[in-house]
């Protein structure tokens, strides 16, 4: 059986990436929804149809959606505007792309986008919504809250719980066992080595507290 098509939620830079993923995994892309028309997905040589503004957009039978905008906040915004009867959209389940490792034991939440070259191991699970960058490495008995981003190139070690709603930037990470809260950004490059509260921004190695995260 075909994958069910989906619909991307934002049309930008993201969305162009998740949109390759899409199409390297064989997930047909009906179309985008997006406030700006000219948004780049919309507009691209290869585009895909633009179907209207995100306020009011009622889902097609028999689609999923994919969140395609970066920016967490916005994602958390968008999902809330969203009709809970429109759940059904949940049913999309995960797009991994084809040169991505994913443990057979390892748990996507529907939604998840895993892009290229990202490794998810043994029996690490990701929460619905989230976004796996480019050579992300989320390693053994990981958990990964919904709606978090693991930048390109951030490596989460052995047994590290990430919460919701976090970035872990790019080329940042975590030593084996730390716990990073909801609401956390780690800066570039960053290294966790104790536990973070959550809303908190960490950067540097090792990684310290610089304030509250938005
Ligand atoms: O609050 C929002 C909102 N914020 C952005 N509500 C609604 N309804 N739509 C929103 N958008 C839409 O997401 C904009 O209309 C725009 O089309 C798109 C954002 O595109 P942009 O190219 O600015 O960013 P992005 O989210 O696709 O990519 C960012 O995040 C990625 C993870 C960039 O920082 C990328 O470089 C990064 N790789």
């Amino acid at each position: 059986m075909g994958r069910m098509p989906v619909i991307l939620i934002g049309g930008g830079g993201h969305a162009g990436v998740v949109l390759e993923v899409c199409r390297a995994a064989g997930v047909p892309v009906v179309g985008v929804v997006d406030d700006d028309r000219a948004c780049p997905v919309a507009t691209a040589a290869d585009g895909v149809a633009w179907l209207g503004p995100v306020d009011g957009f009622v889902m097609p039978p028999g689609t999923g959606f994919l969140l395609a905008i970066g920016d967490l906040a916005a994602r958390a915004r968008v999902l809330a505007a969203m009709d809970p009867a429109l759940a059904v959209g949940l049913a999309a389940g995960a797009v991994v792309h084809p040169s991505a490792t994913v443990s057979g034991t390892a748990r996507l939440g529907d939604g998840v986008v895993v892009m290229a070259g990202a490794v998810v191991n043994r029996h690490a699970k990701v929460g619905m919504h989230g976004i796996v960058n480019t050579r992300a490495v989320i390693e053994h008995d990981c958990r990964v809250g919904a709606n978090s981003h693991l930048a390109p190139g951030s490596v989460l070690g052995g047994g590290v719980w990430v919460g919701e709603g976090t970035l872990v930037g790019l080329q940042a990470g975590g030593l084996p066992g730390v716990r990073v809260g909801d609401g956390c950004v780690v800066g570039a490059g960053a290294v966790v080595v104790g536990d973070v509260a959550d809303h908190t921004r960490v950067v540097g190695v090792p990684a310290r507290a610089v304030g509250a995260a938005c």
